[in-house]
């Protein structure tokens, strides 16, 4: 006999791996519920584990036929057993998922055989069960800090954090808090967590002597030329910066005029590049700026050619002149945030920057990108308005709003 256990969500998956692996003839022994030990008791789900059986020995399904004396010598068997851990109408109802009830077994002297182990097993399971619920008693204060985490696991998951993350953060500070701590030490441990995560940002960092190309990319429509005006404006109103704006926007005329529009307002050079050698026409020619703010058409992600063009825009500029800025809108569907950054990841490193903050109260996808990707954080915007509307992360803000809930 081969006895194998088998975990999964639900007591009906469990049965069908124990069904592929050891075939639809084999029997559901035991059932029981694993619950997750500590704090992922809080929010993991329990899962369900089976102990299946199977008879090398079984006959094959054409031997089988159903007589109404198999079921019963079937069933009295069960019933003998004071271990049984469920009615024997549940046994034949889950082992209806292995087989027809028209195929219970022939052979009757396999069937009792089967239940001899089988009570031994369960004799076994029930000191094993016994033995797994032999934990040690929980303190009022562990409760505590239990009750703390699951408000602060709550509020991360409201914020539309992955529940991944989430449990990556609570389990790293589960161990580490004090017996006695109040909700203000556990938010505090977690704030301080969210805020490594999040790490420093990272904004454009003009070199005194050398001129920087910033490219801007990302999906249609999240704001890269806005963004793009309202960072040239900063670094010419601000701080002073010789600045010049290119587009390899060439898809649309709307595009480049949008951009030139801003290029006049400010009184900068705005030039429009149509290929590689044009990029580098461009690099001799604002050789002694300070930036050069470089915008690409909001095209396809999905297109392979259309991510190889963006990649050779890029890479005719040295990477340590350049700068790559993913443009992302934090109204994208996480979903679609991961397959995005996922493409963009393989034609370049770059940093992120979140756009349209005033469109929408959650702002876990922030955290979960950052995670995800690993990028550095650079800027936000949070409206239409040319150049006010932006700003540098403010990753304890991020962090506050992402455990204070939302305004
Ligand atoms: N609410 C809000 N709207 C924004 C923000 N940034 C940009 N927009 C708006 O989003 C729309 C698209 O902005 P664009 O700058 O043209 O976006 P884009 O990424 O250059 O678009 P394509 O060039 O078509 O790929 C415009 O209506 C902008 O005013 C923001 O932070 N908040
Ligand atoms: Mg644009």
């Amino acid at each position: 006999m081969i006895i194998k256990k088998f975990q999964a969500n639900t007591e009906t998956e469990a049965i069908l791996l124990a069904k592929e692996e050891l075939g639809k003839d084999a029997i559901v022994m035991n059932i029981k519920t694993i619950s997750p030990k500590g704090i992922y008791k809080l929010f993991r789900k329990p899962l369900v584990e089976i102990t299946a059986a199977m008879d090398e020995a079984v006959p094959s399904a054409v031997e089988k036929k159903e007589t109404m004396n198999e079921k019963i010598s079937f069933n009295s068997g069960f019933k003998n057993n004071p271990n049984i851990l469920y009615e024997k109408d549940d046994l034949l109802l889950k082992n209806d998922l292995f087989q027809n009830r028209s195929e219970v077994r022939q052979d009757t002297s396999a069937i009792e055989n089967k239940l001899n182990n089988l009570q031994k097993l369960l004799e076994q399971q029930l000191v094993d069960k016994a033995n797994d619920e032999i934990v040690p008693e929980k303190t009022a204060e562990e409760d505590k800090n239990l009750s703390f985490i699951q408000l602060i696991y709550n509020q991360l998951i409201r914020n539309e954090v992955d529940e991944k993350y989430v449990n990556q953060i609570l389990g790293e500070i589960e161990n580490k808090l004090k017996k006695d701590a109040t909700l203000d030490n556990v938010l505090a441990s977690v704030y301080q967590k969210i805020i490594l995560k999040l790490g420093q940002p990272k904004t454009i960092d003009l070199e005194e002597g050398k001129v920087k190309f910033i490219f801007f990319i990302g999906p249609t429509g999240v704001g890269k030329t806005t963004t793009i005006a309202k960072i040239a404006s900063f670094l010419k109103l601000n701080k002073k910066a010789k600045v010049a704006l290119l587009t390899a926007d060439t898809y649309r005329i709307a595009a480049v005029e949008q951009l030139r529009t801003y290029a006049n307002i400010l009184g900068i050079p705005m030039k429009v590049v149509y290929s590689e050698d044009e990029i580098i026409e461009a690099k001799n020619e604002f050789s002694d700026y300070d930036v050069v703010l470089i915008d690409t058409a909001g095209r396809s992600h999905k297109s392979t050619e259309q991510r190889d063009d963006a990649a050779r825009l890029i890479n005719s500029i040295d990477e340590e002149m350049r700068e790559v800025y993913l443009v992302l809108s934090a109204t994208t569907k996480y979903k679609d945030l991961i397959r995005i950054t996922e493409c963009y990841s393989e034609i370049t490193n770059y940093r992120l920057i979140f756009t349209k903050l005033d469109e929408t109260i959650s702002i876990g996808n922030i955290f979960n990108i950052k995670m995800l990707t690993n990028a550095d954080l650079s800027y936000t915007t949070c409206g239409q308005n040319v150049p006010d509307d932006i700003t540098k992360i403010d990753t304890q803000e991020t962090a506050k709003k992402l455990l204070g809930g939302n305004d």
